[in-house]
């Protein structure tokens, strides 16, 4: 396999300037009629050859400017790709390409799911439609006319507007489609087949009408309200806040059981995973409501941020993603609790891609190079690239942050840019020197922070000094310091703020004040400091580092004191996450591992103190996860991490046992079901509490709130505690819930994630068995990723089973699924890459599992290239 190369970029040869497509829609053998009308690119070569790319097309004809094409004047290479030899400086190349949708099992490209057709573009799935220069560099305007059966595919959807629809031959209708905003070929987009819409309508503030329709399969429309009303927030929130408006006079969703991700920004046919849009109270949980608000507005965002304006290439993705993201993170912190937001961000940040960048898959947020794209739509793109924006956002301030986006996007727009064209938007707007920044999006890996302080009594003065430093990872041996905004403040000894004034200023300041460190170590002066202060560092996690080495008894001082909730939080985590990493050190040491009052009083604390915000009191309640505490070992220790929490919680259930009962009790639904902020918060609260109990022993408590519960959340709650429980409620819980939502395939997911993570010590016997039950399937990816991808990354006492079976289950799984759909098989296998991480004995199986899947014959690029890049 080929590693393309950031630095390779050349432009385009050729320029597409409006692409007309005729599609013959057939399960089996599916015409596809391409007219694109290039020209030479001023920009290139003047010799350079005219190379379409393709995947699978069988070629029937081609034309240019009319005339057939004889074969020695086109070929098709071993790669797939069509090369024009001779070609002209400009012209109409016409192609008649066959396709079969009905065995394109990777969902790349046109593929049918449930009957229906549906396709998928991003990255590179457009030269499996048709023969195109498929970068994103190439933007057309696309006309697209789709004939079908009428009678079994009575919608027929595409980009852009309606323009016109007609009957065919036979039993054939047809529907044509003008995008007028030229795009590139990623953006592309088909949906066709029986399907329902649910109608709404958006009037922007210019007065647009625009109609909103859900595409479902019929019996779906009563569970499309929530995406609808998140879609109408998001495009009133974009006006709001950015001035961004919508573009054209239909926005369509259309909603697929059997795709790759969660969902893809075609313009104007977005089409949607069905777990991101369909919801009712009973059948999905506040989680997946919260998912559902997310990726809406994400999508939508993506209109002007990745559609109006795009990508050069796709080494520059987190253009379009980290904005994107950091975009759909402030419109859901607006609509809810901007802490919880923050606090759910980061955790979710550190969960996924502080162990990527310290994995083999580091890379940083602009890639340098990759064999197969599709594996570089990582947390590192996507969250790190997030945190990157916010950077900048948090240096020049919000105001400039949105004149640099005016800036950016009238500069822009129609065009495919890079990462440095955001940047100096950002710059000019501001003002502020924004170069050093650039080092974020081209050095991999989690900065390390440390601070050190000194009082000086009869100066009254107080020094701060931040040290920064960058583990090495593959290919980057070597860091440099990057710029890193620290947000903080000073507490005094009896908790209050104390106002600021750093050496050289003239006045104090009160609240939160952003240092920048710039170098690999800085002091920062502060005068008139009354008493020896405590530093509160990274408030609302104002950069995306390690801050390390903070003294315990300030972790506990900040965790009650501090005003900025993330540190409150945050403190509490790092306070837990140290004793339990030492309680895990003295367990392997064959010793107790005791138990730190500390930990129960600061849950009597939370819970008296809950009713003021209860989302956030229930994530002050749950203690780190393993992945995380994994993650500060030298060498991870999973089934120690995993019994040393299971056994914290146990005796923390013990000890606060009446406050957790009487909250329990206290937070229970009274009026009709509610799906607010305050209500999932205090649903979160009660199930937190709910853990604790069962973990205790009280498992009859989770089997009454599973009999009781009226609502997905409550009832999934009971059931994952019950998973874990060796009482014959268990199975009497999973039977019932099995046999209520067999129909449901959203639900049974979760039905098999559940199983998937349980701690039971027949855990891989049980995971055999899930694989061989008659509703699992492998081809469609919820259901894999479900089962498979529940397994080895949300159970890792069972997973780092030292027998080495867990291991072996993944890589039997992936090396099955391989051949079906690479770019799942590719993902799930991420977990074995991370062998250095453990200890030796379990190292040498995991390497050994990765090394079978390598040796697999015909293995996917993009496969082989997790597989050997985890080996090296
Ligand atoms: N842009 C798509 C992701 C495409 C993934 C291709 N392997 C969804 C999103 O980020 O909005
Ligand atoms: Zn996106």
């Amino acid at each position: 396999p080929v590693t393309i190369r950031r630095g390779d970029y050349a432009p385009p040869a050729y320029l597409v300037d409006e692409v007309a497509l005729e599609f013959r829609l057939d399960p089996a053998a599916t015409l596809v009629r391409a007219r694109l009308a290039l020209r030479r690119n001023p920009a290139a070569a003047p010799d350079a050859p005219l190379r379409l790319d393709g995947e699978g097309l069988q070629l029937v004809e081609a034309r240019l400017d009319g005339a057939v094409l004889p074969p020695d004047r086109c070929r098709i290479g071993e790669d797939g790709a069509l090369t024009l030899l001779d070609p002209p400086a400009a012209g109409v190349l016409e192609t008649l390409v066959r396709i079969a949708p009905e065995s394109n099992t990777a969902l790349s490209g046109l593929y049918t799911s449930g009957g229906n057709y549906y396709t998928q573009c991003e990255a590179e799935g457009f030269r499996r439609i048709t023969f195109f220069p498929d970068r994103p560099d190439v933007m057309s305007r696309y006309e697209v006319t789709i004939t079908a059966d009428r009678t079994l595919c009575p919608v027929l959807l595409s980009n852009g507007n309606p323009a016109g629809s007609g009957l065919g031959d036979g039993n054939t209708h047809w529907a044509r489609w003008v995008d007028p905003h030229p795009k590139p070929s990623y953006l592309f987009a088909l949906v066709a087949g029986d399907l329902v819409n649910v109608a709404d309508r958006f009037t922007t503030r210019s007065g647009r009408e625009v109609a909103l329709n859900i595409w479902v399969r019929r019996g779906d429309e009563d569970r499309c309200g929530h995406a609808m009303d998140s879609l109408k927030r998001s495009m009133a929130w974009d006006e709001q806040v950015f001035g961004l408006e919508y573009d054209l006079d239909v926005f369509n969703i259309a909603a697929v059981s059997d795709f790759n991700m969660g969902a893809m920004e075609n313009k104007g046919l977005n089409v949607f995973n069905t777990k991101y849009v369909l919801a009712s109270p009973e059948s999905a949980t506040d989680g997946d409501w919260q998912g559902i608000e997310t990726v809406v507005a994400h999508e939508y965002f993506h209109n002007w941020t990745g559609n109006r304006v795009t990508c050069r290439d796709w080494f520059q993705l987190s253009l379009k993603e980290g904005l994107t993201v950091f975009r759909d993170q402030e419109f859901s912190a607006d609509m809810g609790s901007r802490a919880v937001k923050r606090i759910r961000d980061v955790r979710g940040l550190r969960a996924a891609q502080f162990p990527e960048d310290a994995g083999p898959m580091a890379h940083p947020v602009r890639p340098d190079s990759y064999i197969e794209i599709d594996n570089f739509y990582t947390p590192t793109v996507y969250q790190k690239g997030a945190e990157v924006v916010r950077l900048i956002h948090t240096r020049i301030g919000p105001a400039a942050f949105r004149r640099g986006m005016d800036l950016y996007i009238a500069r822009n727009d129609n065009q495919a840019v890079t990462i440095e064209d955001f940047v100096a938007a950002m710059q000019e707007a501001s003002g502020i020197d924004l170069s050093a920044f650039m080092g974020w999006y081209d050095q991999a890996g989690t900065p390390e922070l440390a601070a050190e302080d000194r009082y000086d009594p009869e100066a009254r003065r107080y020094t701060l000094t931040l040290r920064q430093s960058t583990p090495p990872t593959p290919g980057q041996p070597a860091k440099r310091p990057l710029p890193i905004p620290v947000a903080m403040g000073l507490l005094g000894p009896d908790g209050a703020a104390l106002p600021t004034r750093l050496a050289g200023e003239n006045a104090a300041q009160s609240g939160t004040r952003t240092l920048l460190l710039e170098a690999a170590e800085q002091s920062f002066t502060f005068e008139d400091v009354p008493a020896p202060p405590v530093p509160s560092l990274l408030r609302s996690f104002s950069a995306p580092v390690r801050l390390q080495g903070v003294p315990r008894e300030q972790l506990r001082f900040l965790a009650v004191h501090d005003s900025d909730p993330f540190v409150r939080w945050e403190s509490g985590q790092q306070y837990a996450a140290s004793v339990m990493l030492e309680m895990v050190a003295a367990a392997q040491r064959g010793e107790a591992p005791g138990f730190d009052p500390a930990l129960a009083e600061a849950v009597a604390n939370t819970l008296a103190a809950a009713e003021a915000d209860p989302a956030f009191a229930a994530e002050a309640l749950s203690l780190p996860g393993e992945g995380f505490l994994a993650d500060q070992m030298a060498v991870a220790d999973p089934v120690a991490i995993h019994r040393v929490r299971q056994g914290l919680r146990a005796e923390i259930g013990r000890r606060c046992g009446p406050a957790l009962r009487a909250a329990y009790g206290s937070l229970a639904e009274t009026g009709p079901y509610r799906i607010d902020g305050r209500s999932i918060g205090r649903r979160a609260l009660r199930n937190a509490c709910l853990g604790y109990l069962v973990a205790a022993g009280d498992a009859a408590l989770a089997k009454a709130q599973f009999d009781a519960a009226t609502n997905m959340t409550d009832s999934l709650a009971a059931l994952s505690l019950l998973a874990d429980a060796a009482t014959p409620a268990r199975e009497e819980a999973l039977a019932a819930f099995h046999a209520r939502w067999r129909g449901d395939a959203l639900v049974l997911d979760k039905w098999f994630s559940i199983q998937a993570m349980a701690d039971r010590p027949d855990a891989i016997e049980a995971m055999r068995q899930l694989y061989a039950h008659p509703d699992f399937d492998l081809r469609n990816p919820n259901r894999a990723r479900a089962l498979i991808g529940a397994f080895a990354a949300g159970n890792p006492a069972h997973f780092h089973a030292e027998s080495g079976e867990g291991y072996r289950f993944l890589a039997d799984a992936v090396i099955a699924l391989d051949p079906i759909n690479g770019s799942i098989a590719a993902r799930l296998i991420g977990p074995l890459g991370q062998w250095r991480r453990q200890a030796p004995s379990r190292g040498a199986l995991m390497r050994r599992e990765l090394q079978r899947v390598l040796d697999t014959p015909n293995l996917s690029k993009g496969t082989f290239e997790k597989a050997s890049k985890a080996l090296l």
